[in-house]
């Protein structure tokens, strides 16, 4: 008696195996795989860690058989796969901001304009996000109109009160 239920789970098993082996490679098929060469060229951008495969990509994970550019990959694709100047002075998504402002590369050397993080300002693939970054200078600008419209609504004279409400 044990021994047939021994026999009946061993075909038991070995049907189950069997079935396995049969499915794996239809399993392999339908099971999502990473778009080859995704990541490599990820890498060859300035900046990608914030937006990763959404930077060129329509879904943050492309696979072989799901894999649609959005406007800046499809110019990253026009332009070689290359990241330069060409690529960084287009306005791929159409926004306020170019391709190297959005990267934080404008002139597109590679080498981030000064002050910036090595990381986009925002995503150079999606019209709905342009992010113009605030450099030194630039913030030292909107200190002094902020600071003259404070003087000037405290009746204060511009030209001859050197306080200042932001350090
Ligand atoms: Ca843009
Ligand atoms: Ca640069
Ligand atoms: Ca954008």
């Amino acid at each position: 008696m044990d021994c047939m239920v021994d026999k009946r789970m061993k075909a038991a098993f070995l049907g189950a195996l069997g079935l396995a082996l049969a499915v794996s490679p239809v399993l392999l098929v339908f099971v999502p795989q990473r778009a080859a060469g995704t990541d490599e060229l990820m890498k060859s951008l300035p900046a990608y860690t914030q937006y990763k495969c959404l930077i060129c990509h329509t879904t943050q994970s492309p696979t072989p058989q799901l894999h649609r550019l959005n406007p800046f990959g499809e110019d990253f694709l026009a332009n070689g796969k290359a990241w330069n100047r060409t690529l960084a002075l287009l306005n791929s998504d159409g926004d306020r901001c170019s391709n190297g402002s959005e990267i934080g590369d404008r002139d597109g050397d590679g080498v981030f304009d000064d002050g910036e993080e090595a990381r986009e300002n925002s995503n150079p693939g999606n019209s709905a996000d342009c992010t113009a970054p605030i450099s030194q200078a630039t913030w030292g600008i909107i200190k002094e109109i902020f600071n003259q419209e404070i003087r000037q609504d405290m009746g204060l004279d511009p030209d001859h009160d050197s306080s200042s409400y932001f350090p």
